[in-house]
């Protein structure tokens, strides 16, 4: 029974495969959206085709400083958050760990873990404030089933599942709701930003099988987002019919 829609939804990594599913489906339930990401061309061509008020902030969510002042000056009609999607994230590299760059290393950690958490750390107050609020968090499926060449990314979605669920201990009494979304393979851009622009590396990710698409992951997301304030999702792993977590590897000499 959907009988809930958030007024004001904030969405991290807007302009990329999964975030624009979910503004262009929170736009259709009627929803006022915050659109958060580093292309304004892309944010502004998202906002342009959606037909509710939309407010775009153009910030890289690891500049605190500047993710500070942009939720400062959210104009007033948006500044009450009901759900914050943490959404922006990426995989650099798929290399074993011990021929990794470190510095995608930190980036991913700078993304998908500190900016995650430090966007949660600003939105939160006003949320238990108002007694009302979601947070919803794309983790991964990464962060429950290790595979090789995932360590830091596998790494830092088991962070963003473990800090969600421990939100809600946090947050029982509050209104505050907190689910954590762990998708499988879905085909967007994910695997060409893995692989830093190798098209046909990334098209194989994909090839031969039938992964979900972002429209899937929003379905998941919408679902966990409508439901009744008394109802929480905690955590919702999702997976294309063709996918199945992976055996433990031997090496035998
Ligand atoms: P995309 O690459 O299509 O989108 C990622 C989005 O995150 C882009 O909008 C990107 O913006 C944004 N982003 C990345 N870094 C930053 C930053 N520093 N500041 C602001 N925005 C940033 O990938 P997906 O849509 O697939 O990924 C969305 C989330 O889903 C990620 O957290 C990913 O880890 C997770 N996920 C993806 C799965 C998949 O198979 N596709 C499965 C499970 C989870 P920009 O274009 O400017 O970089
Ligand atoms: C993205 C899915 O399996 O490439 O989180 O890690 S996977």
């Amino acid at each position: 029974s959907q009988s809930y829609r958030p007024d004001t939804v904030l969405i991290t990594g807007a302009t990329g495969g999964f975030g624009t599913a979910f503004a262009r489906r929170f736009a259709g339930l009627g929803c006022k959206l915050v659109l958060v990401g580093r292309d304004a061309a892309k944010l502004d061509a998202l906002a342009a085709g959606l037909t509710v008020p939309t407010h775009t902030v153009r910030v890289d969510v690891r500049d605190r400083p500047a993710v500070e002042a942009a939720l400062a000056a959210l104009p007033a009609d948006f500044a009450a958050i009901d759900l914050l999607v943490n959404n922006a994230g990426l995989a650099l590299g798929a290399d074993p760990a011990f021929r990794s760059n470190l510095d995608d290393w930190e980036v991913m950690i700078d993304t998908n873990d500190k900016a995650l958490a430090v966007m949660t750390g600003l939105v939160l107050p006003g949320m238990v404030a108002r007694g009302r609020g979601h947070i919803i968090n794309i983790s991964s499926t990464a962060g429950s089933y290790p595979y090789p060449g995932g360590h830091v990314y596998c790494a830092s979605k088991a962070f963003v599942t473990q800090f969600s669920l421990a939100l809600r201990a946090d947050l029982i009494g509050t209104g505050v709701r907190v689910t954590s979304i762990e998708p499988g393979m879905v085909e967007t851009d994910f695997s060409l930003v893995r692989f830093k622009g190798d098209a046909e590396k990334a098209a194989r990710v994909y090839a031969d099988t039938t992964p979900l698409t972002a429209d899937d992951v929003a379905e998941a997301v919408v679902w966990a987002g409508t439901l009744p304030p008394h109802f929480n999702i905690n955590r919702i792993e999702l997976m294309p019919t063709t996918q199945g977590p992976g055996a433990l590897g031997v090496h035998r000499s």
